[in-house]
């Protein structure tokens, strides 16, 4: 077999276990759906917070380097989710597999995709976000309490109490399902009766989607219930099962360390 055109750096939650706990990072996810849909060999790198810090800024010489970050065979990286989006493109669409189908198309997935990264996460990332803490390993773990929570213990703990609350979580998850509506009508009335956003074949936009989707998986036996696959969201529950054979990415979040009650 030949050797991937690519490198793909990406997060891993522990450095004792590289291989078993990929899937945390979003912006990651959704460039493996990107990969997929063109249907693009990669190598992965799997690094932790601290790695990405140390080896991946080193090596790039880019202090406020982030994963998904891509290396070409040239040597050259690319860093940012949006940016590989628009270089795979590029390189890797055909008629037939497409991440913006049409020229008009990118300005519309641009925005869908600061939507998604801005409002729609707001209103949902507390129902699975502080799990990933409790999957890190100590280093990673205090990283992430400092940069992702100004190193407010009390309020990471206020957030994992969450978690172990149905009532808590249900306030929550109705929020959230307000968020997600909007994006229920749009996917009724997607072109052709969908089932993606765009039509009957998944782009940049269902993978910008799927990067969230595939991390709240940590979480999966309460968002699932609760958001993806609730009754009011027909749309979205006929999209995810859409998107999960398009990629055809499986997860392998270790079981949820907190049960609501
Ligand atoms: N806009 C970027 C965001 C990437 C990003 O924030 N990645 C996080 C992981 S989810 C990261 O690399 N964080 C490193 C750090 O916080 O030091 C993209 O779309 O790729």
């Amino acid at each position: 077999m030949s050797t991937p055109e690519y490198t793909l750096y990406e997060l891993v939650s522990r450095e004792d276990n590289k291989e078993s706990q990929t899937g945390h990072s979003p912006y990651v996810n959704k460039t493996k759906a990107d990969l997929a849909i063109l249907g693009v060999p990669y190598k992965s790198v799997p690094l932790t917070f601290i790695g990405v810090r140390n080896n991946l800024a080193s090596d790039t010489k880019n202090d406020v380097v982030t994963v998904p970050t891509l290396q070409l065979s040239s040597g050259e990286y690319i860093t940012d989710s949006f940016k590989i989006a628009e270089y795979l493109q590029k390189h890797h669409a055909t008629e037939d597999k497409s991440l913006f189908p049409s020229p008009d198309s990118h300005a519309s997935i641009r925005f869908l995709d600061f939507w998604i990264d801005g409002d729609l996460v707001i209103a949902i990332r507390e129902l699975f976000r502080p799990l990933f803490w409790t999957n890190l390993d100590k280093a990673s773990a205090d990283y992430f309490l400092e940069f992702k929570y100004g190193n407010d213990q009390a309020l990471l703990d206020d957030h994992l109490a969450t978690l172990g609350s149905v009532e808590k979580l249900n306030k929550k998850a109705e929020v959230a399902r307000e968020k997600l509506k909007t994006l229920d009508r749009l996917l009724a009335e997607a072109p052709n009766g969908g089932p993606f956003i765009l039509g009957t074949k998944p782009s940049h936009a269902d993978a910008s989607l799927w990067g969230w989707y595939a991390a709240s998986q940590v979480n999966a036996p309460v968002i699932n219930e609760l958001l993806w696959e609730h009754p009011s969201l027909p749309n979205v529950a006929k999209w995810v099962a859409a998107a999960k054979e398009a990629t055809g990415i499986k997860f392998n979040f270790p079981p949820a360390k907190i049960t609501p009650k």
